[in-house]
């Protein structure tokens, strides 16, 4: 049955985009995906109208602003910077901290999980982890926006989420995240090829393209305030960054994957080896690599 649909499932992907069939069916994600589902035996519920699925992106309210200031200044007491040339060439506009202090960060995570866990558990459809988590630190803007601030769609499988959540608020920095719709994206990704575009290709002005192709735009940004977060699908919704014009914007960044059992115990491990840090774009070449992960 399982083998049934995903064959089916197949069928459907592979007139998909490459890079969708790459991580779907080479790399596995989709089998991935099921396995998690079929092992983690939760109560199927009903599609929400409001839920992450539909939407691609949504705002929600997880700490107050008090909190996050804290949250923020204990992140940078404990964070460690990352060294941008490790990963990134030209990336002067921020900078990058790795977070491995368990007692620091367990508690943001009990209140972030706690607060969405059964939205995320419905959207995955089954457990899920925090593959990657760091503190990102955007300067006021002094250069062109470039790479996540030009539209673009996050590599990676279809189902997995990003949350960004705000440590400081609109008002403070003028920064931002915007998105366009699902259905934007799709039409986008098949009319005039704008989906995964390489950093290079990317653009700033989203609305002549569209506007070439006839697709009425539908964007959607909020000011978000300190405390709050929001959760899309990088892979399904095109979005891109406003750089800040003020002060310095920080962002907690995660990104989540289904797992076969909850995201605590998989955390902790990641802690002590040290993983979990900033991922650019860096997945296992298979996703069988993650089963090593979640596993007890
Ligand atoms: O910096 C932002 O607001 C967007 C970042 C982004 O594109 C991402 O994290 O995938
Ligand atoms: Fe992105």
């Amino acid at each position: 049955m399982i083998l049934h649909r995903l064959e089916s499932y197949y069928r459907r992907i592979r007139g998909e985009d490459k890079v969708v069939v790459d991580f779907e069916v080479n790399k596995g994600f989709a089998l991935y995906a099921k396995k998690c589902a079929l092992t983690s035996k939760l109560p199927t519920t009903k599609p929400d109208q409001q839920g992450i699925h539909k939407l691609g992106a949504k705002l929600v309210t997880v700490f107050s602003p008090a909190q996050a200031k804290k949250i923020k200044e204990d992140f940078l007491r404990v964070g460690e910077k990352v060294s941008v040339q490790n990963f990134r060439a030209n990336l002067d506009y921020g900078e990058f901290y790795n977070l491995y202090d368990q007692s620091t960060i367990l508690p943001v995570f009990k209140q972030i999980f706690g607060t969405l866990d059964q939205e995320l558990l419905s959207y995955f459809n089954s457990y899920y982890f925090v593959y990657s988590w760091n503190l990102v630190e955007t300067f006021p803007a002094t250069n062109p926006p470039a790479r996540s601030f030009l539209w673009h769609c996050d590599k990676g499988p279809l189902r997995h989420l990003k949350i960004l959540l705000y440590l400081n608020g609109f008002d403070e920095h003028q920064g931002n995240t915007e998105f366009i719709s699902k259905q934007n994206t799709v039409d986008l990704g098949k009319k005039a090829n704008y989906r995964f575009r390489k950093t290079d290709m990317r653009l700033l002005d989203i609305d002549s393209v569209a506007a070439q192709h006839k697709i009425a735009l539908d964007k959607k940004s909020w000011k978000i305030n300190a405390g709050q977060a929001i959760i899309f699908e990088p892979a399904q919704v095109l979005h891109r960054g406003i750089l800040p014009s003020l002060n310095s914007r920080y962002l907690l960044s995660c990104i989540l994957l289904p797992s076969d059992k909850p995201w605590p115990n998989i955390f902790e491990k990641m802690c002590l080896n040290k993983q979990g840090g900033y991922h650019p774009e860096v997945w296992p070449a298979h996703a069988r690599a993650l089963t090593h992960l979640t596993a007890a």
